[in-house]
């Protein structure tokens, strides 16, 4: 039978709450939002009736953050009850850092002590949120830890400070036995004008100075990659080549703007079929979270076709990724590219000092290895013949 691209819950699916509950506003519209928002349960329903594995959420996208403890219980009871009747999970949590007033110049990175024991607060009630629903990765974007103006902050010291936070928070899950794995994400920009730690590559320089380092891993965002002009696979592979991929956000983005959050595989075909190779062919078995919105053209049932969107065309990148892989004509030739020889066995590898003296001795016709051609252009007019259904 023809593959149906029907997402399952091994597929490992995921959405935010934020995300098919964003109702549409942006920053240039009036207040009156596109769609109405739906409560946490209904976004669970709606989940459930497109076929996603798990939900994630921020603190307040489930708990309003001035909501009173009767009215915090009522909405957990309803989110639950909808977890039951749906079957999905909560694999990931994390804190909203980013939209309150308090956090204008920062949370962690603050300045301000009070601001930043504020921003530890909350992250720990929020990791008792994300624990009580089963979360086991916490996901931290400082979308506010940076700056428009070096003037009066200092890069160094917000590292320090982000540190000391995410130590101190390490702790915390230990002592309270949840088990966390944590989940840095990175983003070049925006909402700051530049934002400490702008990359994946960076941040997994950065976890290696923190006291607990096997509990920290990345979040690396395809949008966010893009927006630095990057290669997300390259990032990807890096985290995965470090033991650090402990999460993914999907999504889509045009290069060299502002965060766009598009439906996953809406832009980048080329760069989304690596990704999803590379994904599938390492073996990557974490969640598949889509971090994107619905176009602001759409009503609720635009935002299921979104979401239904995003997992298809995950599940189409990965069908034609087998293709490729089986494609006798393709593999000859990427076989043929990379010229198996195993005559420079004795000079690569681990050093020695006779290899590296046999080595220095050798001599090599480096014009006739130049002039080789290595057929990549027509190999990848058979990737673009193949993706687009000609092949
Ligand atoms: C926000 C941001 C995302 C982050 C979310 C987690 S919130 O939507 O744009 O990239 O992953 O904090
Ligand atoms: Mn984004
Ligand atoms: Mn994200």
């Amino acid at each position: 039978m023809a593959n149906n691209f029907q997402p399952k819950p091994e597929h490992k699916f995921t959405f935010g709450l934020w995300t098919v509950g964003s109702s549409g506003r942006d920053q240039f519209a009036t207040n009156d939002p596109i769609r109405n928002s739906l409560s946490p349960a209904d976004l669970v329903r709606l989940l459930g009736e497109v076929g996603a594995y798990g939900v994630n959420f921020h603190d307040n996208d489930l708990i309003p953050m001035d909501a009173t403890p009767a009215e915090a219980d009522k909405i957990k009871k309803e989110f639950r009850k909808a977890l039951d009747e749906t079957g999905l999970v909560v694999p990931m949590a994390t804190t909203n850092l980013f939209s309150a007033a308090i956090f204008k110049d920062g949370a962690f990175t603050s300045n301000d002590p009070k601001v930043r024991a504020y921003a530890l607060q909350k992250a720990m009630r929020g990791m008792d949120l994300g624990a009580e629903f089963g979360a086991k990765i916490y996901v931290f974007w400082g979308g506010r830890e940076g700056s428009e103006t070096d003037v009066a902050k200092s890069p160094l010291e917000g590292l320090k400070h982000f540190r000391e936070a995410l130590n101190f928070l390490g702790e915390y899950s230990n002592s309270q036995g949840y088990g966390y794995k944590f989940a840095l994400e990175a983003k070049p920009n925006e909402p700051r004008g530049d934002i400490y730690l702008p990359t994946t590559g960076a941040m997994l320089g950065f976890i290696e100075t923190l006291d607990h380092p096997e509990m920290v891993g990345v979040n690396p965002e395809l949008a966010h990659e893009h927006m630095a002009g990057l290669n997300f696979m390259h990032a990807v592979a890096q985290a995965w080549d470090a033991g650090k991929l402990f999460h993914i956000d999907l999504n889509d983005q045009n290069y060299a703007r502002f965060d766009q959050d598009w439906r996953f595989g809406q832009q980048s075909w080329k760069q989304s079929f690596f990704l999803v190779k590379f994904l599938e062919e390492v073996g990557y078995n974490g969640s598949r979270h889509f971090d994107a919105h619905a176009f602001r053209t759409e009503d609720y049932e635009g935002v299921k076709d979104f979401a239904r969107g995003c997992m298809r065309s995950y599940l189409i990148f990965k069908e034609k990724a087998r293709l490729f892989n089986e494609d006798k004509e393709i593999q000859a030739l990427v076989a043929e590219s990379k010229a198996e020889d195993k005559s420079m066995d004795k000079f690569l590898g681990k050093f020695s000092a006779e290899k590296a003296a046999e080595l220095k001795a050798f001599s090599f016709d480096r014009n006739a290895i130049a002039g080789r051609g290595l057929k990549y252009e027509k190999l990848d007019q058979m990737l673009t013949d193949l993706m687009l259904g000609v092949r």
